[in-house]
């Protein structure tokens, strides 16, 4: 055992604890913010505990510990150790979990359904898992999706996508928001932000869905799609493309954005994400609420902040109106880091 001696073994359920907080680090390291709160509370409650916490029923009595935390509770009492643990031999996957959740549509639940599974590094994968035709362009394309884009090839595929879609529609709009909107040296992907003036969203859509990208098909530039959605606030194509004569692939967004609505998906798109949450929280306490789509005013919400009425809309079209009405001053967007 670790017991060092300095106290902390006398406690009655010492040994339980120093395992359970083994997991709770496992699930930090995993961003499993909910799990790792469970965890931390069942230990602070286990540590006011006079006496050794032997069984399930006595593990499930103490606030805080539920029905799948006191088995755990049990288990390490009875065998000193704990399975799940092991099971997820915490150096070497954490390493793994880290790679499989780099892959293109890979979350959380696919890369611990891999890891469950004994796989250990992509080739692992390729041999032997199952994975759909996402899962496979984004393990084979795995190095040219991690390898940033330099600021002066995001400036090329600025200009040949706006070109390309200007011939077809010359009233479409584009902007190319994420980090390269914020003046960043290199790009993970691009993100291009298409609006048309006067136009319905399931116009545009339309346009290029049914055009603008079977043109950049035909040209060889797009290389495949990925993922599509359509909702009324706006829809997104995700895909990879590459310049003539590159072999590299590009990840692409398109996100297609009503006109009216322009300004707040500007700012969305825009980020970084840390930004955009500080904002959206300032919106709150402000009674006013903020997203892609607009600003909106006179929410109200209940005692823990939830909303009751969605408020009415304000400034969607506008994105500096938007920082107006908020009372921020402007933020270029190579400002807007946190
Ligand atoms: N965004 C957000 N919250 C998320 C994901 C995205 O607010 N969870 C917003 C802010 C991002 C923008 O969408 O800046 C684009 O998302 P990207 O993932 O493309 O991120 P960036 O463009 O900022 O970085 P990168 O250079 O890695 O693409
Ligand atoms: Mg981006
Ligand atoms: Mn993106």
């Amino acid at each position: 055992a670790k017991h060092d001696g300095k106290g902390k073994s006398e406690n009655p359920n010492a040994r339980t604890i120093e395992v359970l907080q083994l997991m709770a680090e496992h699930y930090d390291r995993m961003h499993d913010h909910w799990r790792l709160t469970a965890y931390r509370r069942a230990i602070a409650a286990l540590r006011k505990q006079s006496t050794k916490i032997i069984s399930r029923e006595e593990a499930f009595a103490i606030p805080f510990i539920g029905e799948r935390l006191a088995k755990k509770v049990e288990e390490i009492v009875w065998t000193d150790r704990l399975k799940r643990l092991e099971n997820a031999k915490l150096e070497p996957n954490d390493e793994v979990f880290q790679i499989f959740l780099k892959i293109y549509g890979v979350g959380y639940a696919q890369a611990t359904k891999w890891i469950d599974q004994g796989h250990r590094n992509i080739d692992d994968l390729l041999a032997k898992a199952q994975l759909t035709k996402n899962q496979k362009i984004g393990i084979e394309h795995f190095d040219d999706f991690q390898t940033r884009i330099p600021r002066a090839e995001m400036d090329r595929h600025d200009q040949y996508v706006r070109e390309t879609c200007n011939k077809i529609d010359p009233s479409s709009q584009f902007t190319i928001g994420g980090s390269y909107r914020r003046g960043a040296a290199d790009s993970g992907d691009r993100d291009f932000i298409v609006t048309k003036p006067n136009c319905s969203i399931d116009v545009l859509r339309t346009i290029m869905l049914e055009t603008v990208i079977p043109k950049l098909f035909d040209k060889e530039y797009l290389k495949v799609g990925l993922a599509t959605t359509a909702k009324d606030d706006g829809s997104k194509w995700h895909g990879a493309s590459a310049l003539p004569g590159a072999s590299i692939w590009r990840r692409i967004d398109f996100l297609f954005v009503p006109w009216e609505e322009l300004g707040a998906a500007l700012i969305y798109f825009t980020g970084n994400d840390i930004f955009n949450r500080s904002l959206r929280l300032l919106a709150g306490k402000k009674g006013m609420r903020l997203n892609q789509r607009g600003l909106y005013k006179d929410v109200i919400r209940g005692k823990n902040r939830e909303r009751i009425t969605q408020g009415t809309l304000v400034e969607g079209k506008d994105e500096k109106r938007i920082f107006e009405l908020l009372d921020v001053p402007w933020r270029p967007p190579h400002h807007r880091i946190c």
